[in-house]
C-alpha cells in the first residue's frame, strides 16, 4: 500500500509538502487541480508540476481526489456527452502524468454534508458530526450558510460558493429524479468513461456517498453493499472500481466494511481506501472520532486486516481528523490527528504484515 495525505495545494493549504514528508511512513500526496471549474479540461502540466514538487519532498504524486463530475452529467442532461468528452481526456491528460488511481462521486448537488463542523469532544478536541434530527426543518440554503460560515475561511472541497450559487435551480431540475433514474445516468456515464480509462491506465474508484442516505430528498446510489454491486456489474472492467470511504459506508453499521473489501477486492475492484472511524451513536446520529479501534464504532485491525487479505497496494490515506492541539484549518483536513491516524494504520500494517506473513 502507499500511504496518502490529502493536500489542497500551496496556494490553499496550511499544511506544507515538508511537514507532509517528516510525518512517519508517508508515500505521498493525494491531490487535485482546484481552480478548474467542474466539467472542463484538466491539462496534464500542472500535473506533472504537482508531481515534480512532491517528488522534491521524497513524495510520490499518483492520486487523483477528486475529478467531478459535472452535474449536467448526473442529471442527464443532453450537454452532457461534451462534458464526458472533458472528462475522458481529463483523465488521459492525468495519465500523462503519471496518475494511477482517480476518486471521483456521483451525488447530486453536495459531494458531502454534515450538521457540525467543529462539534467538541469530552478533551476538547472538535471533529465532524451528523445529526438528522438537526437538519429537519432547514433548507438547503440553510445547511449551505452553515458549512461556509464555519470553514474558517477554507475553501471546503464540494462546497465551492460558485457551485452552489445556483442551488435553487439545481434542486429544480433534480426534481422527481429517483434512484433508478440517476444510477442510469451514471452507467451512461461509466460505460463512456471507463473503457478511456483502462485504455490509458488509470482505476476511477467512485467514493460512497457522505453520509450514505438521501439528505433533502436528492437520490443517493452508492451507499451499500448492493448499491456498489450494481455499480459494479454497470461496465465489467477492473477500472471502474471503489474507493472504500470507511467514514461514509461505517456510518450506517448495516455496513460491513471488512466483508465489502473482501468481496469487491477479490474482483479488483478496491482502489483507494479512505480510513477514519466514527462513532454512532444511532442510526444517523454520528461523529468522527480518532482512528484507534477502541474509540469508534468501526474495527480498524479487521478492516487492515481485509486490506491485507485481498493483498491490497493501492493508496490509503487517513480520512479526517479531529482538530487537536489548538490547530486551526480547514475542518477535517488538519495536520496533527490526521497524521496520528495514518501512524497507527502503519502500525496496523506492519503488525499484520509480521504476523500473517508478507503479502
Ligand atoms: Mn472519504
Amino acid at each position: 500500500m502507499r500511504m496518502n495525505f490529502r493536500w489542497y495545494g500551496e496556494k490553499d493549504d496550511p499544511i506544507t509538502l515538508t511537514q507532509i514528508d517528516q510525518i512517519p511512513g508517508m508515500d505521498g500526496i493525494v491531490s487535485a487541480l482546484y481552480d478548474i471549474p467542474v466539467g472542463e479540461v484538466w491539462p496534464a502540466e500542472p500535473l506533472l508540476q504537482m508531481k515534480q514538487e512532491a517528488e522534491k519532498h521524497h513524495l510520490v504524486f499518483k492520486d487523483l481526489e477528486s475529478i467531478n463530475v459535472h452535474e449536467d452529467i448526473k442529471l442527464g442532461l443532453p450537454t452532457r456527452d461534451a462534458y464526458i468528452e472533458n472528462y475522458i481526456t481529463s483523465l488521459k491528460n492525468a495519465a500523462k502524468a503519471g496518475i494511477e488511481v482517480v476518486c471521483y462521486n456521483f451525488m447530486p448537488i453536495f459531494d458531502w454534508t454534515r450538521t457540525d463542523l467543529a462539534k467538541p469532544l469530552y478533551d476538547g478536541s472538535t471533529c465532524l458530526a451528523y445529526d438528522y434530527h438537526l437538519v429537519e426543518g432547514k433548507t438547503p440554503q440553510d445547511m449551505v450558510h452553515e458549512i461556509l460560515d464555519n470553514s474558517h475561511g477554507f475553501s471546503m472541497p464540494g462546497w465551492e460558493p460558485e457551485r452552489l450559487q445556483s442551488l435553487k435551480a439545481l434542486f429544480k431540475a433534480y426534481e422527481g429524479m429517483d434512484e433508478e433514474h440517476l444510477r442510469e445516468n451514471l452507467a451512461y456515464f461509466l460505460k463512456a468513461v471507463v473503457p478511456e480509462a483502462e485504455a490509458c491506465g488509470i482505476k476511477l474508484a467512485i467514493h460512497p456517498d457522505d453520509p450514505p442516505i438521501s439528505v433533502f430528498g436528492l437520490p443517493r446510489i452508492v451507499k451499500n453493499e448492493r448499491d456498489l454491486e450494481k455499480i459494479a456489474a454497470m461496465v465489467d472492467s477492473e477500472s471502474n472500481g471503489f474507493t472504500i470511504c470507511t467514514g461514509s459506508l461505517g456510518s450506517n453499521r448495516q455496513n460491513d466494511i471488512p466483508h465489502i473489501i473482501r468481496k469487491f477486492g477479490r474482483m479488483k475492484r478496491v482502489h483507494f481506501i479512505h480510513l477514519r472511524n466514527v462513532q454512532v451513536h444511532e442510526p444517523w446520529v454520528f461523529n468522527e472520532v480518532a482512528h484507534k479501534s477502541a474509540i469508534g464504532s468501526l474495527d480498524m485491525v479487521d478492516i487492515v486486516q481485509a486490506l491485507y487479505d485481498i493483498g491490497f497496494d493501492g493508496p490509503i490515506r487517513p480520512d479526517h481528523g479531529r482538530m487537536i492541539w489548538g490547530e486551526e484549518g480547514r475542518p477535517g483536513y488538519g495536520l496533527y490527528d490526521r497524521a496520528l491516524g495514518a501512524n497507527y494504520i502503519c502500525g496496523l500494517w506492519d503488525a499484520i504484515n509480521r504476523l500473517c506473513g508478507p503479502q
